[in-house]
């Protein structure tokens, strides 16, 4: 059996991540943050007691802002395959966190393959690692953006993955490590946060459908992105891991969106004129937005063998009949007389 550790295990990504590798056998180890609140919702269905002789499922408290924690899991899960998915991931944040973005997204980065390092040195041990790196590297460069595109960052988030970026390659040719960094674009699913645009508008439209909210705030709605199902990312982030040589490669569906295509497939689905219950708001805008992100995965089909599998309307009616549930729902409770 082979061993992951997933860092960001109880994010939308680190979440399907961990249902992909169980289902092929391996024992998985994710990295939890402590909170005074639950904070493993997305994990919940799969997590058994350790106590369980049958758990292959573990989970560690660290932080990617604490280098000798994320060593001593490194020395004491010996993994033969690191994901490192962790971040604060929101792009309007890291303007009002920016060297806290920095810190975590890149330093983390740095401290993260720094354990490593020392880990294989000492152990002589291979341990493979992937890198979540993300489309917003390359700001507005002219799309398609492939892997030779060059990159233009426009926020401390996709400044810090860049460095993050840079830090990878820089390792895997310093140290033979076998490092590859994934190039993303936008994925989504029914487990986006809920800040993010396409899981806000899925949200809000369902509510508005079912008579529990009245208005949906939002900013840009011409920004245009790349939208691909999470669960047929992961696939990718893996398959980049079982390769012969490491490499840096683009995942993507090769078609782009506006957030105002997106509201009216959501619309459009839900019978609802989005217009009337739609305001911008202009806190949602950006200081420096990234006008058009569309990816050319043609290195990742052609050497990976990977594809995309959900198209933007079926990702859509999935995350509309996931949130028309949870309205449901609480509208029953509403009309039950429950206060929410
Ligand atoms: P997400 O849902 O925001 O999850 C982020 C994860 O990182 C959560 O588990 C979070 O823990 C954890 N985390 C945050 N700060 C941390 C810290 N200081 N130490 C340890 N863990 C920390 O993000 P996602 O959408 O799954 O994305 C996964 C990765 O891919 C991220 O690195 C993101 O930047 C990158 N990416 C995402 C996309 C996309 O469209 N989804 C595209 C390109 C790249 P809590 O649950 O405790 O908050
Ligand atoms: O914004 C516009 C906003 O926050 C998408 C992260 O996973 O993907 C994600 O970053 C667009 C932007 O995602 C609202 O201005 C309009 O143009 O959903 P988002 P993002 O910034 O593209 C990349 C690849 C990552 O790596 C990141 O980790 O939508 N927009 N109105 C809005 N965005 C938000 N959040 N909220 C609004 O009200």
């Amino acid at each position: 059996m082979r061993t992951a550790l997933i860092t960001g295990v109880t994010g939308q990504d680190g979440s399907y991540l961990v249902d992909f590798l169980l289902a092929k056998d391996y024992v998985v180890h994710g990295v939890i943050r402590r909170a005074s609140t639950f904070n493993t919702q997305r994990i919940d269905h799969i997590y058994k007691d350790p106590h369980n002789s049958k758990a292959r499922f573990f989970l560690h408290y660290g932080d990617l802002s604490d280098g000798t924690g994320l060593r001593h899991i490194i020395e004491r899960v010996q993994p033969d395959e690191v994901y490192n998915l962790a971040a604060q991931s929101h792009v309007k944040v890291s303007f009002e966190q920016p060297e806290y973005t920095a810190d975590v997204v890149a330093t983390g980065t740095l401290r993260l393959l720094e354990a490593l390092r020392d880990y294989m040195q000492n152990t002589k041990n291979k341990s493979r690692f992937y890198h979540a790196c993300s489309s917003e590297m390359y700001g507005n460069a002219p799309p398609p953006q492939s892997e030779t595109t060059p990159f233009a960052p426009r926020s401390p988030y996709a400044v810090s993955k860049l460095a993050a970026y840079g830090y990878c390659v820089n390792y895997r040719e310093s140290y033979d490590m076998f490092i590859c960094n994934g190039i993303l674009f936008n994925h989504e699913s029914p487990r986006r946060g809920e800040t993010f645009v396409t899981r806000k508008i899925t949200r809000a439209m369902t509510r508005i459908k079912l008579g529990l909210q009245d208005k949906l705030y939002l900013g840009n709605l011409e920004a245009k992105r790349d939208w691909g199902y999470a669960k047929d990312y992961v696939e990718a982030m893996w398959l980049m891991l079982q390769q012969d040589k490491c490499a840096d490669y683009v995942i993507s569906t090769d078609a782009t969106y506006s957030v105002k295509d997106f509201l009216n497939q959501v619309a459009k689905q839900l019978e609802l004129d989005w217009e009337k219950y739609v305001e911008i708001d202009p806190r949602y805008f950006r200081p420096t937005e990234v006008n058009c992100l569309l990816g050319d995965s043609s290195k990742a089909r052609e050497e990976l063998g990977w594809k995309v599998k959900t198209s933007f309307n079926e990702l859509v009616t999935m995350m509309v009949e996931h949130d028309l549930e949870l309205a449901r729902q609480e509208r029953t409770l509403l009309d039950a007389g429950h206060i929410l």
